[in-house]
């Protein structure tokens, strides 16, 4: 190890779907992090890690910040401010607009009230026509906030990514290597496969259902041939979304877990057989006991 390698800690925040999580499976190589184009995807605190010949960078993608509606709005909200003031950088993740809505105001007022540098990323600029509506973006920006850096990105088209690492890598503080280099998540392979089957059942589903849904792992067995038995949960509000999520004739189930067990099987590089059920647990984001049984606290 040389004498100038570098580790810390780097936490993602920025509004539902500014592109968290699909610039963290990007940066790291591997999908982790479930992505959708629903709001609050991201539930719990994820964390990756990047190893290079400089250093070691541990990510946190957090639930976004927002107003709390629930119970469980209330843990996404507090985990995610309390990431702030406990690393080393902050990335704040924004969409290519001029327009900072209170949203972003909300965020500003959380990031001048720590000390820890602030690197801005204007995500998504792939989706931008005219690169030098950039520059008008970036200044909007320097009105609200103190930056130690803005770099604009694509997470999707790996745009600039490197830059951004190299960003990163200038505020880290000299340190040691925590995980082994081939480590990529601390997150057990229970939580990710619950997480990609809440992937597919929020990606198959239309709007109204997939907030309220969770998903739980039964049973995750080895067969002696190799075979992965997995057995989980699809948790829901109501027995008309009960209904919804099996589907006709059982075909929209079966639809996730087809998805969800295809992922599976990538990620854990073995054939699953995956089976799936649908409970009704009313009101569960309400209740701070079901929370806990569903893996939602620290
Ligand atoms: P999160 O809620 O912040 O974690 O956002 P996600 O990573 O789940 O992404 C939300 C949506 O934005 C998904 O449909 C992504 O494919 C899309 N997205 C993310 N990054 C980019 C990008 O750089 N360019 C474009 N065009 N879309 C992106
Ligand atoms: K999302
Ligand atoms: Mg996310």
């Amino acid at each position: 190890m040389e004498n100038n390698y570098k580790s810390g800690f780097v936490t993602l925040i920025g509004r539902p779907n500014v592109g968290k999580s699909t610039l963290m499976n990007h940066l790291i190589g591997q999908k982790i992090a479930i992505t959708s184009d629903k709001p609050q995807t991201t539930r719990n605190r994820i964390q990756t890690v990047y190893t290079d010949e400089r250093g070691q960078i541990i990510f946190l993608d957090t639930p976004g910040i927002h107003k709390a509606k629930n119970k469980l709005g209330e843990y996404m909200v507090s985990v995610a401010e309390r990431t702030l003031k406990e690393v080393d950088v902050v990335l704040w993740l924004v969409e290519p607009t001029t327009y900072i809505g209170a949203g972003e105001q909300h965020i500003a007022e959380q990031l001048n009230q720590v000390k820890t540098p602030v690197i801005l990323a204007i995500n998504k600029i792939d989706t931008v026509k005219n690169q030098e509506e950039i520059l008008t973006f970036i200044s909007a920006y320097k009105d609200v906030c103190r930056f130690a850096e803005i770099v604009p990105v694509s997470a999707l088209k790996d745009k600039n990514t490197d830059l951004l690492l190299e960003l990163i890598y200038k505020y880290l503080p000299a340190g040691p290597q925590y995980y082994d280099e081939d480590t990529v998540t601390d997150q057990p392979m229970r939580q990710i496969s619950a997480e990609l089957i809440r992937e597919k059942a929020l990606r198959l589903l239309n709007d109204e259902i997939p907030h309220g849904i969770a998903v739980t792992i039964e049973k995750m067995k080895e067969r002696d041939n190799g075979i992965m038995d997995i057995e989980a949960d699809i948790i829901c509000e109501r027995d008309s979304h009960k209904g919804i999520i099996i589907g006709k004739g059982g075909t929209m189930l079966k639809k996730i877990g087809t998805a969800a067990r295809r992922e599976i099987e990538d990620l854990m590089d073995t054939k699953v057989n995956l089976q799936l059920w649908v409970k009704v647990r009313k009101e569960w984001r309400d209740s701070e006991l079901y929370m806990k049984n569903y893996g939602y606290n620290e």
